[in-house]
């Protein structure tokens, strides 16, 4: 069946909403990223006004500097742009159950199923661009296609504040003219070879015979040429969003021994944020649960100052609230720690704050890559460690 895939994406995104919390910054070449006195970062992105002096995202604030030298610098803030994100991703749940976010300022749509209640494509534009925009105050680019592929193109072509459809039937003479680099995933190399084998145009990759690029890209030559013509099936993937993540294990016997307790709950913190930064996600209440021989249970909970992927605030949390549940002195049958307030993670995004420790969340990239290779318990921190090299728990999934 034939699909209609809506792409979103935001206009100058941070600058577009810097622009909302401050009207002064309206028609201003602006650059989020950093101060003018910063000798070192990036630009994260540029107002439209900015990008005529040739700034772009990621270029080095020194240039962007050189290139203009009047230019309104600033840091950023981040919380205000995760904020936006929430609202246009709320408004998009409107519209149909298949929302895939693909970043904080980007998201593809099946409204394949939504037509009738809405009245067609071009209706469901308006509304969304309309509402995002009563929300947010902010302007997007809205594209409908039958795929993700020519979506995504096509927004990126109907920048900024435009609305683009493209029917099956115009996606090759959409495509055609473009020059090839539009394509996504048309990395350096792939750039390299088209253009020495004198194929500038998507309208060219999708003529060329296919054997051609068979031999200078091998079975990728398909890939390349299927995109060429528009054709793609990957489906929007909905995030389903988890509201909570907890580890909790029953132990063998019931424990009076605390410092054991506390190194098992150290153990299940690190299982939990090891989960939550598989799930791209990040954690702003930490709780912690302790059932008694006798089954009354006890839940202590914390909110933290800022949401965290790190089981180092995770586990600083936890060194709170473990003193309150050791006052009751009996044997204690069960412990969890559950993280709540769960949000889409932007660390990436945020390090040019500089409020989120950029180190440590560097640390925590190569500690789940080896993971991913070697398995959990392969690394472990602080008073987790003690308890041994393997975990024996009795809950056997959490013992793996
Ligand atoms: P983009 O959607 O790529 O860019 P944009 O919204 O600023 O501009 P456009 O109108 O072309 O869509 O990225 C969204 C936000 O993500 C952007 O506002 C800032 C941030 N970002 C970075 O911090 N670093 C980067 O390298 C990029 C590409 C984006
Ligand atoms: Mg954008």
């Amino acid at each position: 069946m034939e699909r209609h895939i809506l792409h979103i994406d935001m206009d100058a995104f941070f600058a577009s909403v810097e622009q909302v919390l401050n009207p002064a910054l309206v028609g201003k070449p602006l650059i989020v990223g950093g101060l003018k006195s910063d000798k070192r970062g990036v630009v994260s992105t540029a107002s439209y006004e900015a990008r005529k002096y040739g700034i772009h995202s990621a270029m080095p604030l020194a240039e962007a500097k050189r290139r203009c030298p009047h230019g309104i610098f600033i840091r950023g803030h981040f919380e205000h742009y995760r904020e936006a994100s929430e609202k246009i991703r709320a408004v998009l749940d409107g519209i149909s159950p298949c929302v895939e976010m693909a970043s904080i300022d980007e998201a593809y749509v099946d409204i394949t199923g939504s037509q009738r209640l809405f009245g067609g494509d071009d209706a469901i534009a308006r509304y969304v661009k309309e509402s995002i925009r009563a929300e947010t105050r902010l302007p997007s680019t809205v594209a409908i296609a039958p795929n993700k592929l020519v979506a995504k193109i096509a927004s990126d072509e109907g920048k900024p504040d435009g609305y683009l459809r493209i029917d099956t039937e115009r996606v090759r003479d959409f495509l055609r003219p473009l020059p090839f680099a539009k394509l996504p995933g048309a990395g350096p190399r792939t750039r390299e070879i088209l253009e020495r084998l004198g194929i500038m145009t998507v309208g060219c990759l999708a003529d060329v015979p296919v054997e051609v690029l068979i031999q200078a890209f091998g079975s990728m030559g398909y890939a390349l040429q299927r995109a060429a013509r528009g054709e793609s099936t990957t489906p929007v993937q909905p995030c389903s969003r988890p509201k909570s993540i907890s580890r909790e294990t029953t132990f063998e016997e019931d424990l009076l021994d605390w410092e054991r307790i506390e190194r098992i709950v150290a153990y299940l913190s690190e299982r939990c944020a090891h989960a939550l930064r598989e799930n791209g996600m990040e954690t702003r209440c930490v709780t912690l649960k302790v059932r008694h021989s006798d089954f009354s249970t006890y839940t202590f909970s914390r909110t933290l100052p800022e949401s965290t992927c790190l089981e180092r605030d995770i586990g600083r949390a936890l060194d709170e609230l473990l003193p309150k549940a050791r006052q009751r002195r009996a044997r204690v049958r069960l412990v969890g720690v559950a993280l709540t307030s769960l949000s889409y993670d932007q660390h990436q995004l945020r390090l040019f704050d500089g409020k989120q420790p950029e180190k440590w969340l560097r640390v925590m990239e190569s500690v789940d890559n080896i993971r991913a290779r070697h398995g959990f318990e392969f690394i472990r921190f602080g008073k987790s460690m003690e308890l041994g090299r393997h975990v024996e728990l009795a809950t056997p999934s959490l013992s793996r």
